[in-house]
């Protein structure tokens, strides 16, 4: 019924291994791997794996992950077990690398982060080697983890690692992150270069929104000998932020940012948990909206690494994805808003079966960002850019 033609004049590949799907973070723990399984299902049953070169996601290598992370910290995710949480000989580790409940040592750990990973990496490599125009992984995008420490959720950094491989071609890459957690770890990661430019959005309250980082001033460290210097830009958001004000923002922040900056390449973090009714977030984002910022950062027309993130409501997350997948594929308007009735787990979808349910009217949330607060964001952005040539 559904069957998607291949975009004209580029090349989209798709980087997965259901593998990561099996793994479980434990009972009642927010990140669902299965929600990957729903996002596959609803792009099955649209019919775009028709349209894109399928690549099944090798595990990275430990040397290659060892590029970012320490090797006393691989070596500790590689040999930990269930359980170790509790091992007196292990608790010094557990807490030097910050495995507790945000990041619990769960059955094939490294298993998972290594395929994760491995996704990511691939895609980097198949823009490079002109492979592909666009590569998608929604397996990746854990970008708090650091060089040697889990956190929040994501114990390696795929981004980091995608990074470092598209630098080996571009002289400069540009990252945006549009989960409503800011992107600490790959901001971290690329402190003191000028080849990486970071850009989050994210709600911002220092001692009571996860990771507490990432304020409108957070512009990376300001010694005037480090190159990197002004290369984080953050955009501190509050509560409840609606579709017309993300979008306006987003445009004119990303719009200044490539066109001072000229980005070779540049990587999507595709975070889900800034829709509205996320479990652990506090946007009022809509489907469309979120895509909106995906369709805009194809218009630039660079090589497009596009990675997954956070996102807590799985049926949510797997309609934004989805939805997602159709816009790089040019393919949104050929596959309509109805939610196919072949699709597996289609209960899911109810009771409106649509791409597009009303996310920002379910929840009633108070929009906390006025316009001049907003403009001043903007404002604040283009002067940062001052500092910054391409
Ligand atoms: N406690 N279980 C986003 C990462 C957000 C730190 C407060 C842990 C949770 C959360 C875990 C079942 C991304 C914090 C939280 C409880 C210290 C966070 C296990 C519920 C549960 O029910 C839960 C026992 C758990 C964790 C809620 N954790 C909500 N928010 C954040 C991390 C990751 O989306 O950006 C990218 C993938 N952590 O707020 C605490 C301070 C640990
Ligand atoms: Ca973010
Ligand atoms: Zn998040």
């Amino acid at each position: 019924l559904y069957q998607v033609p291949r975009p004209k004049g580029y090349r989209v590949s798709w980087h997965a291994n259901p593998a990561v799907e099996a793994h479980h973070f434990g009972q009642s723990h927010p990140m669902k791997p299965w929600r990957l399984t729903l996002t596959k299902q609803l792009v099955m049953a649209y019919g775009m794996h028709h349209a894109m070169d399928l690549y099944l996601a090798r595990a990275a290598t430990y040397e290659e992950m060892a590029e970012f992370h320490e090797a006393d910290y691989l070596d500790f995710l590689r040999q930990v077990m269930p359980g170790d949480m509790d091992r007196a000989e292990q608790s010094d580790n557990v807490v030097r690398f910050n495995f507790g409940d945000d990041c619990p040592i769960f059955d094939g750990l490294y298993n998972y982060c290594s395929l994760y990973a491995g996704g990511t990496v691939d895609a980097a490599r198949k823009l490079c080697n002109d492979q592909a125009e666009i590569a998608i992984n929604w397996s990746g995008g854990l970008h708090h983890a650091k060089k040697a420490e889990a956190s929040g959720f994501c114990y390696v950094n795929d981004i980091v690692l995608g990074i470092l491989q598209l630098l080996r071609h571009h002289p400069r890459v540009m990252y945006i992150d549009i989960d409503v957690h800011h992107g600490d770890g790959v901001e971290q990661a690329f402190w003191s270069t000028d080849r990486v430019l970071t850009v989050s959005f994210h709600k911002y309250d220092k001692d009571n929104f996860f990771p507490g980082t990432g304020a409108l001033d957070d512009t990376g460290p300001t010694h005037p000998l480090n190159p990197g210097a002004h290369h984080s830009i953050n955009v501190p958001l509050n509560d409840g932020i609606d579709d017309n004000s993300y979008e306006a923002l987003y445009n004119e922040v990303i719009g200044a940012c490539v066109e001072t900056y000229r980005p070779g390449a540049i990587v999507l973090q595709c975070g889900a948990d800034s829709l509205g009714c996320d479990r652990l977030g506090c946007f009022n984002l809509n489907v469309q909206a979120h895509g909106k910022c995906v369709a805009f950062t194809k218009t630039f027309g660079l090589p497009l690494l596009v990675v997954g993130g956070g996102g807590y409501t799985p049926r949510n997350v797997s309609r934004a994805w989805a939805h997602e997948t159709s816009i790089l594929l040019e393919a949104d308007q050929i596959i309509g808003r109805d939610i196919p009735d072949s699709v597996a787990f289609r209960t899911h979808f109810g009771p409106d079966y649509s791409l597009f349910p009303p996310l920002s009217e379910l929840r009633k949330l108070e929009n906390k960002n006025p316009r001049s607060y907003l403009a001043g964001l903007v404002e604040s952005v283009h002067e940062q850019l001052r500092y910054i040539k391409g």
